[in-house]
């Protein structure tokens, strides 16, 4: 069951700068930044609202830290931009099943670390008529201390 939008994934250059062109331009403000070494990003969370279910949407900010990085990888060949959705779950595993039942292919086999230590998997683009989608599943209260 998908109850929202966690966020929009947009690749970046320089986090700092895409930073400031949200602070000034829109006002937003960094809710939570961090460096996901698995997945090669240092990135910001730009909370844009909240929701009923208790989450809230961002923008997630992604600057690569490493070359061979997926977001690293996108910027050579497309550039800055909009890199990927995430849809927002309770349960990322039947939410990844439900969709990988359809033959839409997921990128892992079990979820992996997210922002906030959340559970998230991503289904590929080519399955997905172009779009890279993530399912998050955030973390539980007391799972969130761990960053
Ligand atoms: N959106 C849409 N299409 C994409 C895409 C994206 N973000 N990234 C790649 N593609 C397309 C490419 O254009 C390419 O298509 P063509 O063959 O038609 O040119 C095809 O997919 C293969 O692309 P690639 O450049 O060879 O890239 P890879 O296959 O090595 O990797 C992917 C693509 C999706 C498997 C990889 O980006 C990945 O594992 N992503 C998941 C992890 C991730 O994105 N982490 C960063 C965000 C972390 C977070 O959100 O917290
Ligand atoms: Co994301």
């Amino acid at each position: 069951m998908i109850t929202r939008i966690d966020h929009i994934g947009i690749a970046c250059r320089d986090l700092d700068a895409s930073i400031e062109f949200y602070r000034k331009t829109y006002g937003f403000e960094v809710a939570h930044s961090e460096v996901n070494e698995e997945q090669g990003v240092r990135e910001a969370m730009l909370r844009v609202n909240g929701t009923d279910d208790g989450g809230a949407s961002y923008l997630q900010l992604l600057e690569p830290v490493r070359d061979d990085s997926a977001i690293a990888k996108y910027l050579e060949k497309h550039g800055e931009g909009v890199h990927h959705i995430a849809f927002g779950t309770p349960d990322v595993v039947a939410t990844t099943e439900a969709a990988t039942s359809t033959g839409v292919r997921a990128l892992y086999g079990t979820p992996r670390c997210g922002t906030s230590n959340s559970s998230i998997n991503f289904l590929h683009p080519k399955d997905c008529h172009g779009v890279l989608t993530e399912l998050v599943q955030a973390a539980a209260p007391s799972a969130s201390e761990h960053h």
